[in-house]
């Protein structure tokens, strides 16, 4: 089971067989992303403002969207230009377990359950730590049903 991947903002992640990049364009459609929506990069800049990380203005917003069984295997954000700047990752619909791994592939992770709502942020020393979402239960959401929707703001060329 896979997640689905789409993007908005002037940036969005694309995986192809020349590899992962950031581009200003959908592959599915040669058009721009949508645009991020000015709530959602409000929402983004307080967050990690509240964690110590002041200025924050993401260019991308990468959505994920998990069924059960779907999961997320560990692995670093890497690719964004500037690492001083936060991830920050809004969860909704179904619960998840999040790895917080180490700054090895092979440090154990701790286990953080991530409910509808929750938002987690890593910079700083953090910024580099392998993650991932162990697959997910079955489970239904009042709103969202049997789906989780994760928002990850990232600066990816600013
Ligand atoms: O779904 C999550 O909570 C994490 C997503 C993630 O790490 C990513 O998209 O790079
Ligand atoms: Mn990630």
């Amino acid at each position: 089971m896979s997640v689905g991947t789409t993007s908005c903002g002037a940036l969005g992640w694309v995986s192809d067989a020349r590899g992962y990049r950031y581009t200003p364009y959908d592959p599915e459609n040669g058009q721009p992303w949508p645009a991020m929506p000015a709530l959602f990069a409000e929402l983004a800049r307080e967050a990690a403002s509240a964690a110590g990380f002041e200025g924050f203005a993401p260019d991308a917003c990468l959505i994920n969207h998990y069924r059960p069984g779907a999961g997320m295997g560990l692995h670093q954000d890497r690719d964004e230009r500037d690492l001083r700047a936060p991830i920050v990752s809004v969860s909704l619909g179904i619960a998840a377990v999040f790895l917080r791994g180490g700054h090895q592939r092979s440090d154990k992770p701790q286990r953080i359950a991530l409910a509808h709502g929750d938002v987690v942020v890593w910079g700083g020393v953090d910024r580099l730590r392998f993650h991932g979402v162990l697959p997910l239960a079955p489970a239904t959401h009042p709103r969202l049903g049997a789906r989780r929707i994760n928002l990850t703001f990232r600066q990816a060329r600013a």
